[in-house]
């Protein structure tokens, strides 16, 4: 007998809430868990089998592909295009778009930009990785597919969710009616609903930010991470510095746990450096339906108006009171104060 509602009970019980559902998103969204399992079995023993190191090839971020980055995309693709539910596919390992040409996909009515396998420096390490995704509706199954297809405000995005493959692998997803998370049983091969509902814990605690560009930061930054470790107890400072470098896992902590995740502009990355489309845009989806805040230091991640699919944004996303205060001190450092 199992307990847990299967990750399959939950979207067919979940999709009556939605009255003109035909069945295409609940389709698609579990055809994303199928490919997330066997993408899970490789990654399990990605020490063990011929996996590990570079690939060689280079995606259009100019870093070197892991052969696990490689399978994770090929898996995504080929369970998108088996599914029939979905016309394009713009992932993280690609250049362009890629247009679903099977007879089934041609009519299909959504679109999903993936990370297929983020953080996935970490892999020789053995540190939490995770998948990212992020899915719109075309705009018209009457026009060709085009770039507006694709390049949509985060507001316009239909569900979203991430997989973390960590010490249990969860996927977690929304569809704009809250947030649920669903474990993996190894054992039956099913993920089960074990985080239903999930909020961001009211009590942020924690930032996550890679000081080690410390000195690129802008003054506001620089200020908020001094705030972040003054001694206040009205306020539960000093907070705690918790900081992965996989944004899945760092992301996932602070939904459980309460906090902040910051990557802002630094030298090497003048617009910041994780993607608006498959990394940022999914992860504000989610973590504002679970009660918190993504903002880029002045505007909501959601709202920024996509101009080429690869584009990155600095990006402050977690607690809402946390990342206020952040925006607080951008907002004095560029007034002056
Ligand atoms: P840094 C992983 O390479 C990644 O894209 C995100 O998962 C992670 O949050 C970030 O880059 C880490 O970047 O510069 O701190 O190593």
């Amino acid at each position: 007998m199992i307990r847990f509602k299967t990750l399959g009970q939950f979207i067919i019980e979940k999709q009556a809430e939605f009255p003109f559902a035909k069945g295409e998103l609940s389709r698609l969204l579990r055809d994303i868990g199928i490919a997330a399992k066997v993408v899970n079995r490789e990654v399990n023993k990605a020490g063990l089998a011929d996996i590990l190191g570079d690939y060689g090839a280079c995606n259009i971020q100019g870093e070197e592909q892991k052969k696990l980055d490689v399978f994770a995309d090929e898996q995504f693709i080929d369970a998108l295009s088996q599914g029939g539910e979905c016309c394009v596919v713009a992932s993280e390992e690609h250049d362009e778009y890629i247009k679903i040409n099977t007879a089934v996909s041609t009519n299909a009515k959504y679109i999903v930009c993936i990370d297929p396998l983020d953080g996935s420096s970490n892999i020789d390490v053995n540190v939490s990785i995770g998948t990212i995704f992020s899915i719109y509706r075309r705009e018209s199954i009457d026009k060709p597919i085009s770039a507006s297809d694709i390049l949509q405000k985060g507001i316009n995005q239909v569900a979203a969710g991430y997989i973390v493959y960590g010490a249990s692998t969860m996927m977690v997803y929304t569809t704009g009616k809250g947030v649920n998370g669903f474990t993996l049983d190894p054992s039956i091969g099913e993920f089960c609903l074990s985080h239903p509902q999930m909020t961001i814990n009211k009590e942020g605690r924690m930032y996550s930010i890679n000081e080690g560009n410390y000195v690129h930061f802008p003054q506001g930054v620089k200020n908020y991470i001094k705030y972040c470790q003054e001694e206040d107890v009205t306020t539960n400072r000093p907070y705690s510095s918790r900081y992965i470098g996989s944004m899945v896992a760092d992301i996932h902590r602070n939904l459980l746990k309460g906090g902040i995740f910051l990557y802002p502009a630094t030298a090497a990355y003048p617009n910041g450096k994780l993607r608006l489309m498959y990394e940022c845009n999914p992860l504000a989806f989610i973590v504002e339906q679970a009660g918190g805040k993504a903002s880029n230091g002045h505007a909501r991640i959601m709202e920024i108006n996509p101009t080429e699919l690869h584009q990155r944004t600095p990006i402050f996303i977690g607690n809402k009171n946390m990342v206020e205060q952040l925006e607080t001190m951008l907002a004095e450092e560029t007034a002056g104060v």
